[in-house]
């Protein structure tokens, strides 16, 4: 059967878009990467990355060396197209935005012929398949979609959502199980033949408006259950309650499964995905919206406790000001054990400090070599010089090498329960 695609081309090389192409190639398929960077594709072509993520390196540079897999910033003709562009919001109602899937549609339309399979794995909302293949037939006349022609088109159309997890990225490809959501069972099943060149997982099939609602569902599932963790958090500072030790003790009941609380929820996917079900239904989706705006407030709880750390340490200082104050924190990525600072909470903690506080602000981050712009005068310290240095000290993130160190002296301020 995987005769029928002879080659693959996947557009967008991103964090899902590249080791899906590695993951093909790796089986000995023909892949054409398309990117609109030419910095990414000339990486790419030299058989290097441009991301961090355990063991894409190797296969991607043996892809590239045994001729499987190139990259171009044109797309070229192929037997599928898989589409992982970016899917961010845009305004104050958070509304999705779908500018990169459209550009993607419209660059490949030139290129499709009778019999080709186009799936868009990029997370969207509810009806964006559909609205993706009304683009491609507005391009491409000439051609049958799905929408027209049903079972007997000569395009064939699915949505099948990526799920993996950032630093598993190259086991959950091959074992998780994948939604496959044509617009046609005839479309599904053509998707589920391609998928099967690596899933080890299930393919399950559904419809592609499904199909994006399970991927939803599953990320506002996690931010409403980081939500409570997180309000319990808030909640126990006000009684002077551990909540580290309150999750613990409930989550001996044997239906309770709490998760933990942090300094708020980032990343590109969680702190996105659910307001895709609350634009599309925002009367209905009361829980799922409360959840986010919990999980966004959470960094201002802990600006605020580190504002009373401050107080704190200069009442105990009588002749001290405010610029005389070091604070470090600890941890800037939007999860542990990651160089990702992609829509990180600790990141934005740091960079409001940065703007309000006057005295020395040291960040430790052992991922990364070199602060991001936009941090002001904070600087970048090993996890000694800060503990040495500060007055006031914010855990903000759990990173290994973090896990199991002394509570420093000072004021501190721990959001990951590593201090405890
Ligand atoms: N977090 C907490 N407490 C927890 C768990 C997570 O505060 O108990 C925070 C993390 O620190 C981070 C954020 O939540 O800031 C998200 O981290 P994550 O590990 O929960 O998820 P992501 O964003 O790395 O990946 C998620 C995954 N979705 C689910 O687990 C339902 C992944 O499977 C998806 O493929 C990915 O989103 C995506 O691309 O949509």
């Amino acid at each position: 059967m995987t005769q029928q695609f002879e080659v693959i081309s996947v557009i967008g090389l991103g964090y899902i878009g590249l080791p899906t192409a590695a993951m093909f190639a790796s089986r000995k398929m023909e892949v054409i990467g398309v990117d609109v960077s030419p910095a990414t594709v000339d990486t790419i072509n030299s058989g290097a990355i441009h991301i961090v993520e355990p063991d894409l390196d190797t296969v991607v540079h043996q892809a590239v060396h045994e001729g499987f897999l190139s990259a171009t910033l044109t797309p070229q003709p192929a037997d599928a197209f898989l589409i992982a562009v970016p899917t961010p919001f845009k305004g104050a109602n958070h509304d999705p935005d779908l500018g990169y899937i459209e550009a993607a549609s419209k660059a490949i339309a030139p290129v499709l012929r009778p019999g080709n399979l186009v799936v868009l794995e990029s997370t969207s909302p509810v009806g964006a398949t559909e609205q993706m293949s009304a683009w491609l037939a507005e391009a491409r006349p000439d051609l049958s979609f799905p929408q027209q022609a049903g079972e007997a088109s000569d395009i064939r159309i699915a949505h099948c959502p990526e799920r993996v997890l950032p630093g598993k990225v190259m086991q959950e490809l091959v074992h998780n199980d994948r939604v496959i959501g044509g617009m046609t069972p005839a479309c599904s099943a053509v998707a589920t033949t391609l998928y099967k060149i690596f899933v080890e997982g299930e393919c399950v099939v559904t419809d592609a408006r499904t199909a994006e609602m399970a991927k939803l569902t599953e990320n506002s599932f996690r931010d409403v259950n980081i939500a409570f963790a997180n309000e319990l958090s808030v909640i126990c500072d006000k009684l002077d309650i551990d909540v580290w030790e309150l999750i613990a003790l409930a989550n001996r009941h044997p239906r309770v499964n709490i998760l933990q609380p942090g300094p708020g929820v980032g990343g590109h996917c969680i702190a996105v995905d659910p307001w895709f079900i609350v634009s599309s239904a925002p009367d209905e989706a009361r829980l799922i919206r409360t959840a986010r705006v919990v999980n966004d407030d959470k960094p201002h709880h802990i600006l605020a406790k580190v504002d009373r750390a401050v107080a704190a340490h200069l009442d105990a200082h009588a002749a001290k000001d405010a610029g005389q104050v070091v604070i470090a924190c600890y941890g800037l990525a939007f999860k542990p054990d990651i160089d990702d600072l992609r829509e990180s909470p600790a990141l934005e903690i740091v960079r409001t400090l940065a703007g309000s506080h006057k005295g020395e602000l040291l960040a430790v981050e052992p991922n990364i070599e070199t602060l991001p712009a936009g941090l002001g005068h904070a600087r970048l310290v090993g996890a000694d010089e800060a503990r040495a240095a500060a007055d006031v000290h914010v855990m903000l993130v759990d990173h290994h090498q973090f896990r199991g160190s002394d509570v420093p002296e000072g004021e501190v301020i721990d959001a990951r329960g590593v201090w405890r």
